[in-house]
């Protein structure tokens, strides 16, 4: 698939998607997100890729949905078509560690594509909000729901309701982003995480993201157990030998994804 909306590359282990549509502040629309799913679905099936990294511009992950092509549909189009969960659930369905690194605006659905990543790197420009009730709506790809678990009620609430943009810094404390870097650094230290996980074994990477991702599904009880049960089952990984040998014999793990 040619892609006209995001830049695509691999970089040794790590695949990177760019969204790119700057005039637009990369806002999302249809076809944007069909290439994000496309590129997934490529380093999914790309056995040296081990993680992935979406990413946008200096000044903008991405600025929300596309409001001009938004403002042309009505409810049965958005229904039948069902808008969101045809293809935004791609990304939330990913099964290798997605990293956001998000710089300027991730505003509505550009803050809720980040959250469907498994964390976000923020640049000290990163500015986070879900501002669709100015536009008569309400956040409809997770919004509601992935922003009070990442910062709880009061700042989700305040967030949804009055519009108010949450910086850097407030969202690393909120627990929103896993960490700050400066803003002309945000690729490298994106990438340069991203290498590190993609040198770990591909199907502990996976259970410990279904495991991490079961936290917000389940009962502690029924976590611990599904934990559980995947720690057990990754005694059946010849990578599982290879890590531990490594360490005993002092010397550099060389995992092959089994
Ligand atoms: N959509 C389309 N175009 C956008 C855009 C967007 N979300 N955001 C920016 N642009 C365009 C602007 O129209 C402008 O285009 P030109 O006029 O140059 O042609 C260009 O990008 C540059 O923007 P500005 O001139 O406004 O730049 P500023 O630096 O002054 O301001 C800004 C940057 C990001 C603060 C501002 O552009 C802004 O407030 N943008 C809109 C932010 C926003 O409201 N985002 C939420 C979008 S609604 C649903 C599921 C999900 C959603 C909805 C429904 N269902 C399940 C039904 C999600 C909805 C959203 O995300």
């Amino acid at each position: 698939m040619a892609f006209e909306n995001i830049l695509v590359e691999t970089i040794g282990k790590v695949g990177l998607i760019t969204l790119n549509r700057p005039k637009a502040m990369n806002a999302l629309n249809d076809a944007l997100i069909d290439e994000v799913g496309a590129a997934l679905d490529d380093f999914e099936a790309n056995e040296t890729i081990g993680c992935i990294v979406i990413t946008g511009s200096e000044k903008a992950f991405a600025a929300g949905a596309d409001i001009a092509a938004m403002k042309e549909w009505g409810y049965v189009e958005v229904y039948k078509a069902n808008y969101i969960s045809r293809n935004w659930d791609r990304i939330g369905r990913c099964r290798k560690p997605i990293i956001a690194a998000v710089a300027g605006f991730a505003l509505g659905g550009g803050c809720e594509l980040a959250m469907m990543c498994d964390f976000i790197i923020a640049a000290e420009s990163a500015k986070f909000g879900q501002p669709e009730v100015k536009l008569g709506l309400l956040p409809g790809a997770g919004g509601t729901q992935r922003l009070p678990r990442a910062v709880g009620k009061a700042k989700a609430m305040d967030m949804c309701l009055t519009t108010r943009l949450m910086d850097a810094a407030e969202a690393e404390r909120a627990g929103l982003v896993s960490r700050i870097v400066p803003s002309d650094r945000l690729l490298e230290e994106a990438l340069a995480a991203a290498a590190t996980i993609a040198e770990f074994s591909l199907p502990v990477l996976m259970a410990i993201k279904e495991s991490v991702n079961r936290a917000f599904e389940s009962s502690l009880a029924e976590g611990i157990l599904f934990e559980r049960r995947t720690f057990h089952a990754s005694f059946a990984l010849s990578d599982a030998r290879e890590g531990m040998s490594a360490f005993v014999d002092k010397r550099k793990p060389g995992f092959k994804n089994r």
